[in-house]
């Protein structure tokens, strides 16, 4: 099955949980070994991807091991075109849709495609909106930040990309973010768009992850929470909230 199938038949069904695991900040083995503890507590699919420090080898050896302990559909998160590998199910071939920097929106792409196609790695269109804090790849990404009470604008970004054929919204508050992206605006984005929306940046407790789901994201994606090396009961109720299960 397509990556992309499997993640529009999962949200069907209720809100999908992501665990993203940056392949610079630890082995390949350490990062195999942290993916089967969450799906063990429930994770639905990995991500692997980070802003600095990743390597076509560092990419290929970590999705290898992730899909050798896990199974589970290992998602490429790309932070640019200078490393790609061939061993993910699929890569997020997204345009930062708020950013100042042509390169982010659509150069990038139009670099990569054709190497993507060669390596016959399953692209999946996603819009990427930067919201306030932005954290680092918001700074990276040169974004526009939305700011957080502008409803109107995330939700025109938004249903902007699903009118332009992306597959995928991805609401961004940044990685380590002191706040997640608000509930209310969350709601106001579902609203208007038909495509599964995602939720990532600074959900790192069960509550957050429950606000994230009740508003209406599809698909909540922890990252930092995950780094911080928690036990497995502690991970289990993120995911557990994040699912709403
Ligand atoms: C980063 O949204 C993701 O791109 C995850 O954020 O690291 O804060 O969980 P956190």
């Amino acid at each position: 099955m397509k990556v992309k199938d499997f993640i529009m038949e999962g949200v069907k069904k209720g809100t999908l949980h992501a665990s993203l695991l940056d392949p610079d900040k630890q082995s390949a083995e350490e990062a195999a070994a942290i993916a089967l503890m969450c799906k063990e507590a429930g994770t639905d699919f990995i991500m692997i991807g980070g802003s600095t420090g990743i390597t076509s080898e560092n990419l290929d050896e970590t999705a290898l091991a992730i899909k050798k302990a896990t199974g589970l559909p290992v998602v490429y998160f790309p932070a640019g075109p200078h490393a790609l590998s061939k061993e993910v199910d699929a890569i997020l071939y997204m345009s930062l849709a708020n950013s100042r920097d042509i390169n982010m929106v659509i150069r990038a792409q139009a670099y990569a495609s054709l190497i993507i196609k060669q390596m016959n790695v399953e692209p999946i269109s996603m819009g990427y909106i930067i919201v306030e804090p932005g954290m680092k790849v918001g700074e990276v990404g040169q974004a526009d930040l939305i700011p957080r009470d502008d409803l109107k604008k995330a939700m025109g970004y938004a249903l902007g990309c699903e009118y332009l054929g992306m597959s995928l919204i991805y609401l961004e508050a940044g990685s380590g973010a002191p706040e997640p992206i608000p509930p209310e605006m969350i709601g106001a984005v579902k609203k208007v768009i038909s495509v599964p929306l995602i939720i990532g940046g600074g959900i790192n407790s069960p509550e957050r992850a429950a606000a994230a789901r009740m508003a209406g994201a599809d698909i909540i994606i922890t990252g930092t929470f995950l780094e911080e090396g928690h036990d497995k009961d502690t991970l289990r109720k993120v995911i557990a909230a994040a699912k709403g299960i």
